[in-house]
């Protein structure tokens, strides 16, 4: 079903949204190959129009958890892109101070609770986060963003029954870019219906285009208001596509490039930008404004992360131990 087009100014917020996430990665990428970013990088070009879409039915009181391909989810929440680049980098600038890199970012303050290395690992602290607000008399929710590979995982199964018997609110919203590394998901799983296995723990499901941020905005918000109207959990299954490499080494043998190129097709970005064309609400100038902007934006973040400092090694073992008190 096609979504109608939302006012201009949401429209080009979307687009910008995806733009920005799209940018931030294709330099990191770059960087990374200068040497600049080091150990893991797992991009999520291809994947914008989910957190985008996603995060525009959340509001600032509600808690997000998301996984190493969290780039895009900490853009969209509104993380500034100057913290995150230099947490790419390592520096001290760096919004986890740079001691947690690409898979680690982090903001208490914007309820953005991980990036998380661990497949499966943010299920149970979405959980943790939902009960906290339950016992608070809060009415916040927590959105929980996981990959189709932790669904392999004991933890999503004891995440979502006791989500349920406790009737937690916690939105369960799996990225289905049918690869867990080189496993494609029919090869790991006896039922490749992410959304049905949330009726084995009497969850309500819904699943929705990935690649279309409008629907992914739309479902999102009515699975936002099944969570906050009934306070249960809910679980959400967004159907994408990784364009890139799992991270930056892997020599994608596990599917034909034809594949990919089928899914470029649906690309969220320029077939969002063309629906606003052909309906008037982007003009070719306007297109290079938005891009120019964020360019700026991408490139002073960068020196940001340039010119952040390194934190000095005498100071290796801070934080890593919490002293005893006695
Ligand atoms: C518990 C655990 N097992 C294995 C790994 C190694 N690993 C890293 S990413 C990954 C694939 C996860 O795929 P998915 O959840 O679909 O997320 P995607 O990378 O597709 O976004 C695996 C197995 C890990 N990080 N944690
Ligand atoms: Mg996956």
């Amino acid at each position: 079903m096609t979504i109608p087009l939302p006012g201009r100014d949401h429209a080009l917020r979307l687009l910008r949204e995806m733009l920005r996430i799209r940018r931030f990665e294709e330099r990191a990428a770059e960087l990374y190959t200068l040497g600049k970013i080091r150990g893991f990088l797992h991009l999520y070009i291809g994947e914008e129009a989910v957190a985008v879409g996603a995060m525009q039915a959340l509001t600032a009181d509600d808690a997000i958890v998301a996984t190493y391909r969290e780039h895009g989810h900490a853009l969209a929440r509104g993380m500034p892109a100057g913290g995150l680049m230099a947490e790419l980098y390592g520096k001290a600038n760096g919004c986890s101070r740079g001691r947690g890199g690409s898979m680690h970012f982090f903001d208490v303050t914007r309820r953005f609770y991980g990036g998380y290395a661990i497949v499966g690992g943010g299920l149970p602290i979405a959980v943790g986060l939902a009960l906290a607000s339950r016992l608070q008399g809060r009415r916040d929710i927590t959105a929980c963003f996981f990959g189709d590979g932790a669904v392999a995982e004991g933890e999503f199964h004891e995440s979502l029954n006791l989500a349920a018997l406790w009737k937690l609110p916690v939105l369960f919203l799996c990225e289905n870019n049918l690869y867990a590394m080189g496993t494609a998901l029919a090869r790991h799983q006896s039922q490749p219906d992410i959304a049905a296995k949330a009726a084995a723990y009497a969850i309500a499901a819904d699943t929705v285009d990935g690649m279309d941020v409008l629907a992914v905005e739309a479902a999102t918000r009515r699975a936002v208001d099944a969570v906050r109207g009934r306070n249960e959990p809910f679980l959400l299954e967004a159907r994408t596509y990784r364009f890139r490499a799992h991270s930056m080494y892997d020599p994608e043998l596990y599917r034909s490039k034809e594949e990919v190129e089928q899914w470029k097709l649906r690309d969220p970005i320029p077939t969002f930008a063309a629906r606003l064309e052909d309906a008037g609400m982007l003009g070719a100038s306007e297109r290079g404004e938005i891009e120019r902007e964020v360019a700026l934006e991408i490139e002073s973040a960068i020196a940001e992360a340039e010119a952040g400092p390194w934190e000095p090694v005498e100071d290796l073992a801070k934080d890593v131990y919490t002293p005893v008190r006695r």
